[in-house]
């Protein structure tokens, strides 16, 4: 099929900001690996290089939020990531991170290289400065009112309410979203990527060289380079990243999305410190970078410029990049935790690994988005895996134990229906490679489950318990064919679902054969003795699945704060007569579980107030506290005690809820404004 020795492998390093979910698996990882495994059964020298993308703007704004360090965020993050791949059997042969020592070098190296041989253009503008906090502020960290629909909390590079992408000047009445200060214009230099000059000849690679990229692909390409491409500014105003490596500099880092290609790079060279060369320079090694659809341009078009302007290294072959994948219909949104979070699903469905990569693999959003429902889930498993490749291996394994001791019988006289049954075989061997090789890995799988399908089928058509009496020899050819689809199953769902291919292997007491034994009638021999048999899945529940969509719901709805209400009157606040006092005494209200009876000084009385708060609060703890009333509540009667006033409390998104007080104390009465 081509002439290459050995295939460079690399999938999208995540931003080490939160866990890997459902939709990175379909789009990426699940894709990258089946192909990295068939290749290595197959005996091709391969590598698989992935690692953490630890540097951008969007880490440090959460750090900023929760009060740490990236580098804190970034390490707990990249722990995550790595340990959940590790148990999904996502088989980097790297898994490394780019706030790495040997990222940092090779990124700065880079970066160095392009800026000596003259690459980059250098260009001072206007950028917004926060005088309070010091700062240039990246364009996520202005806010200010969108000019297209008057949405107060538009940032400086989109609005999230109307969809529309800004420029941080655009922006009405703009602020800083650090110090809440109005940043004003200072002059700043940085280096940008001429990609503009790079446009000839990308569209000859791309347009004319690489008219077998993915539609989705070449599509977005293509409308790139008809829009025409601009100078890209490759480096920022941040103090979180790889420092830009020029005198003069300081407080100036790479753009994230300069770095973190490199760190494919990088990470080989950590790999591979004294081979790496071999595998990104020699023209013999095929690069394939297995991505989503957001991150298209990025490969396609900035970083092959960068390779070609660097000079030495190879290029992309081929970057199939998939769609979307949403989750039960809905877009799958991190932050309002609309999400199945691998490392979750890994603790809650033990020894079902297999399960998700098979789901993922068969409904991957290969060509437009495509969407996970838990029912999908549960009916791949219990009518595909339980009920075709599970059964037919079972009742293979079963009855040949039955009745043959559990050793493999011999292979009598052939009917027509076996041969045909056997030669199919070959046939699915050959699809599912070419499948495979062209990237169309929910096709493969296809071929994989039809081979489980061919032998369930030719044990149902065959039915040997019915012959067991009569024709032992008959009964004999017939499970020795049916084991060696077993053993064909074992090498053809191998890069698909290894857990299993381990287990079945285990069951056929076998060691694991090349991808040149696929397709052989022979592969088991006469009188070898198998394990016992166990089954190769388990039907997973309604309840489970019932579950799963309950905590999704409840997970989704507690992260989100509560909407904004509709607008009120300075004259209705001022009715409210909000004042300090101070919880004297606490008991339950017996026979409820969320209320307090509790005695509070107002500074003008002392009074009975009922709270539901004995959720969050015991009575030991509220005594003494100092805390906010609204006085003037008309009184009311709850479980017979008369209840005048009500206690202000913040509550959380996930319903917790704890008291506002004055961050000093202040005397009891003193009203709040
Ligand atoms: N960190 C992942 C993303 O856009 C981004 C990929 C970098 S690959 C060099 O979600
Ligand atoms: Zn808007």
């Amino acid at each position: 099929m081509n002439n290459y020795k050995r295939y460079l492998v690399t999938s999208a390093l995540p931003y080490a900001n939160g866990p890997v979910h459902i939709g990175h698996l379909a789009g990426v990882y699940v894709p990258a690996d089946v192909y990295v495994r068939y290749l290595r059964l197959r005996g091709r020298e391969v590598k698989f290089i992935g690692g953490s993308d630890e540097h951008g703007v969007p880490i440090t704004i959460k750090a900023r939020k929760e009060g740490i360090t990236p580098q804190d965020i970034v390490d707990k993050y990249h722990l995550i990531i790595k340990d959940s791949f590790e148990r999904f059997g996502i088989s980097f042969d790297i898994y490394s991170r780019t706030s790495s020592k040997m990222h940092h070098k090779t990124a700065s190296d880079f970066f160095r290289k392009l800026y000596d041989d003259g690459i980059f253009i250098e260009k001072t503008t206007a950028q917004y400065y926060d005088e309070e906090a010091g700062q240039f502020l990246a364009d996520r960290y202005i806010v200010g009112t969108c000019p297209k629909c008057g949405n107060e909390n538009a940032y400086g590079d989109q609005c999230e309410k109307c969809g529309s992408t800004l420029s941080p000047t655009e922006l009405i009445n703009p602020h800083s979203a650090i110090s809440g200060s109005k940043p004003v214009l200072h002059d700043t230099t940085h280096w940008y990527l001429p990609l503009d000059r790079y446009e000839p000849w990308l569209r000859r690679w791309i347009l004319e060289e690489h008219r077998e990229w993915k539609a989705n692909v070449y599509g977005q390409c293509k409308s790139w380079l008809d829009s025409g491409l601009q100078p890209r500014a490759v480096s920022r105003d941040l103090d979180w990243g790889v420092p830009v490596p020029v005198e003069g500099a300081e407080g100036k880092v790479l753009y994230v999305w300069f770095d973190a290609p490199i760190g494919y790079l990088s990470n080989t060279i950590e790999l591979l410190p004294n081979d790496w060369e071999r595998w990104w320079k020699d023209e013999e090694t095929k690069m394939v970078h297995f991505i989503g659809k957001d991150n298209i341009v990025f490969h396609c078009i900035m970083f092959p410029v960068m390779l070609k302007a660097h000079g030495g290294f190879i290029l992309p072959d081929n970057v199939p990049a998939n769609e979307f994948l949403n989750l039960e219909n809905d877009k799958i949104s991190t932050s309002r935790n609309w999400a199945v979070w691998l490392h979750e699903y890994l603790d809650e469905f033990p020894g079902k690994e297999d399960v998700l990569r098979y789901v993922l693999c068969a409904s991957a959003p290969e060509t437009k988005d495509n969407d996970f429902t838990w029912n999908d889930f549960q009916t791949r498993n219990n009518s595909e895996l339980v009920a075709i490749f599970g059964n037919f291996v079972n009742r293979a394994v079963v009855l040949t134990h039955k009745y043959f001791e559990g050793r493999v019988p011999p292979l009598n006289a052939l009917t027509p229906y076996d041969e045909a049954t056997l030669n199919e075989m070959p046939l699915i061997k050959q699809s599912l490679e070419n499948n495979i090789e062209t990237y169309h890995f929910r096709e493969a799988l296809k071929d994989a489950m039809n081979l489980a399908r061919l032998g369930n089928k030719y044990l149902a058509d065959t039915e040997p318990w019915r012959l067991a009496a009569t024709d032992r020899s008959r009964v004999a050819t017939i499970l020795n064919v049916a084991l060696q689809i077993c053993a064909n199953c074992a090498i053809a769902f191998e890069p698909f679902l290894p857990f299993t291919t381990q287990k079945l292997r285990y069951i056929l007491a076998k060691s694991a054969d090349s991808w040149d034994a696929f397709g052989r009638p022979d592969i088991l021999a006469e009188a070898h003795k198998l394990n016992e048999a166990q089954l190769l899945f388990d039907k997973i529940e309604d309840r489970e699945i019932e579950k799963q969509k309950a905590k999704l719901k409840a997970a989704s709805k507690l992260s989100a704060p509560a909407p904004q209400k509709d607008a009120c009157t300075c004259d209705d606040f001022m009715k409210m007569d909000i004042r300090t006092a101070t919880v004297l005494e606490a008991e339950r209200v017996p026979k409820t579980d969320k209320l307090l009876r509790l005695k509070v000084d107002t500074g003008i009385d002392v009074r009975t107030i009922v709270s539901g708060i004995a959720e969050h609060y015991s009575p030991e703890d509220i005594v003494g506290k100092q805390i906010c009333l609204l006085a003037n509540l008309e009184p009311r009667r709850i479980k017979g005690i008369e209840s005048q006033g009500m206690i202000l409390m913040a509550q959380q998104p996930d319903g917790t809820m704890r008291t506002i007080r004055p961050d000093s104390p202040v005397e009891n009465g003193a009203t709040v404004s």
